[in-house]
């Protein structure tokens, strides 16, 4: 009964509340279709076959870009329980028999240091550590908005291409270069999917 009331009483102190009310539907209606149009385009996507160091795929990662950042999935396996230091590496080369190092350091075009909680970081490459379970196996869906997956300084998608890889220890987020990280143990090429 209040509502009712509420409406009469708006409809009678302003005669054109209902073509204002008109309007704004279509108004509305323009950016719903907009929104619409926006989001039957295609996501910018990518992804990761995750190796070891003897070359056996323990794990893939998908990478799907968003208006503001990339939505990062990764499953893993084969890992030793506990905090594996994760970052994207400048180049997409994951090659074993240099552990890895021919994936070069981190993705950092803004040359700040390495690390969440260093006063000057993070750096683009940066990412949270994986956390792996007592069966050696990890789930995870991060987000970053430090990297794109083709465009502007930090693309994942670059000329000389990405990886990501997953190191042994934790990152502590702090320590330069890597945060005290340690060696290699996984590492995936990005590769485009569409
Ligand atoms: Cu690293």
């Amino acid at each position: 009964m209040n509502g009712n009331f509420t409406l009469t009483q708006m409809s009678h102190n302003s005669p054109s509340a209902g073509s204002k009310h008109n309007k704004f539907r279509t108004f509305a209606l323009a950016i719903a279709t907009v929104s619409m149009m926006a989001s039957t385009a295609k996501a910018q996507e990518a992804r990761s076959s995750l190796l070891n160091q003897s070359g056996t795929q323990i794990g893939e990662a998908h990478y799907k870009q968003g208006t503001r950042g990339v939505v990062i999935h990764i499953k893993a396996s084969g890992l030793s329980a506990g905090r594996h230091g994760m970052h994207f590496h400048n180049v997409g080369a994951c090659d074993g028999e240099t552990k890895f190092k021919s994936a070069k350091g981190h993705i950092a075009p803004s040359n700040a240091p390495h690390g969440y909680l260093h006063p000057e970081g993070p750096h683009e490459g940066n990412l949270p550590n994986l956390i792996v379970s007592a069966d050696g196996t990890a789930e995870v869906e991060i987000y970053s908005t430090m990297v794109s997956v083709r465009d502007g300084p930090a693309a994942l998608l670059d000329p000389d291409g990405s990886a990501l890889v997953i190191h042994e220890n934790p990152d502590d987020h702090m320590t330069q270069p890597i945060g005290g990280a340690g060696g290699r143990v996984a590492c995936g090429v990005v590769e485009a999917t569409n």
